[in-house]
């Protein structure tokens, strides 16, 4: 919870505070904002990025003692992995978290994957966890001769899986699952959810977990023909846990980083509708002035 003094604070007085602890402490802080933020949070961290940049250079900064994730939990997860012993993560807000990562728990996984071992070779089956997980999946992939993947470096892991085995199991998001599957030419019949029958699973190349982004699947192909429909020429950029038909509509799909750099190196007076979290797309439409940046869902008007 957080302590009785700091509500009814007005923001000045906030402000005022933040700055004065981070002068005191110095380089024993590193405030890490994700790019789904605010602006107001942005405004205070020594690094912007995601979660897995951002878990990285935390690393990096010997001199941290304490690292303050501004995300939601698993984030904080995957900078406690990758932090020194003598560094310490701190969750703002330790109820922050993310759905998808919550639709897998590892218990259930394990124990998909023990009714899969009643069905199917287990060793010759590559567990593939989404850095958009709890800590406990990751160490599961461990166990279980798997990998992590961040919604970039997919394809590759893929790549690395079936260097290795001859079925991916990917779990939670079934959309960067379909999507990536789709870039490594798997058919769709030889796709299907963990617990299909044991014939189907037997024909099939890719296991699924039925999760996903509840922010990413809003988005669908009405919004992109309205979009252009009304700006003629732009160009749609949309993350890879959009469903697959909307990512197919799209003219580009990128992790958050991805967007990041493609609406920087876009040329100057190009209209770029994007399909990913708001606090996000407002920020890139703020700074980048030369560009025309528009929401894929429509939320904040531009003129
Ligand atoms: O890993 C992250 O930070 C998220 C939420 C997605 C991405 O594509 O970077």
């Amino acid at each position: 919870m957080l302590p009785e003094s700091y509500i009814g604070l007005g923001e000045g007085e906030l402000r005022e505070r933040i700055l004065k602890a981070k002068k005191r402490l110095g380089q024993e802080l590193v405030i890490l904002g994700h790019h789904y933020q605010r602006d107001e949070v942005i405004a205070f961290a020594d690094f912007r990025g995601d979660s897995f940049a951002l878990s990285k250079a935390a690393s990096e900064q010997k001199n941290a003692k304490y690292i303050v994730f501004c995300g939601v939990h698993f984030m904080a997860e995957a900078a406690r992995i990758l932090a020194a012993p003598h560094q310490k993560v701190i969750l703002p807000n330790i109820y922050a978290g993310c759905p998808m990562s919550d639709m897998a728990h590892a218990d259930d996984v394990e124990n998909a994957w023990n009714e899969l071992g009643k069905k199917l070779d287990m060793k010759k089956v590559i567990p593939i966890v989404y850095m958009n997980s709890e800590a406990a999946l990751k160490a599961f992939c461990g166990r279980h001769g798997g990998i992590v993947c961040t919604s970039s470096n997919a394809p590759r892991t893929f790549d690395w899986a079936f260097s290795r085995g001859e079925k991916i199991f990917f779990f939670p998001d079934e959309h960067l699952a379909r999507n990536t599957a789709r870039i490594k030419g798997i058919g769709k019949d030889e796709i299907q959810f963990w617990n299909s029958s044991t014939h189907q699973l037997i024909n099939s190349q890719l296991l699924l977990w039925p999760g996903f982004c509840h922010v990413h699947t809003y988005f669908n192909l009405e919004q992109i023909l309205e979009a252009r429909a009304k700006y003629p020429g732009c160009k749609v950029i949309v993350h890879p846990e959009c469903k697959e038909e909307v990512v197919l509509a799209s003219d580009e799909s990128g992790s958050t980083e991805g967007i990041c750099k493609y609406v920087k190196s876009a040329a100057k007076g190009e209209t770029i509708v994007i399909g990913t979290e708001i606090n996000l797309v407002a920020r890139l439409a703020k700074e980048n002035p030369d560009k025309k940046i528009v929401p894929l869902c429509g939320i904040f008007s531009t003129s």
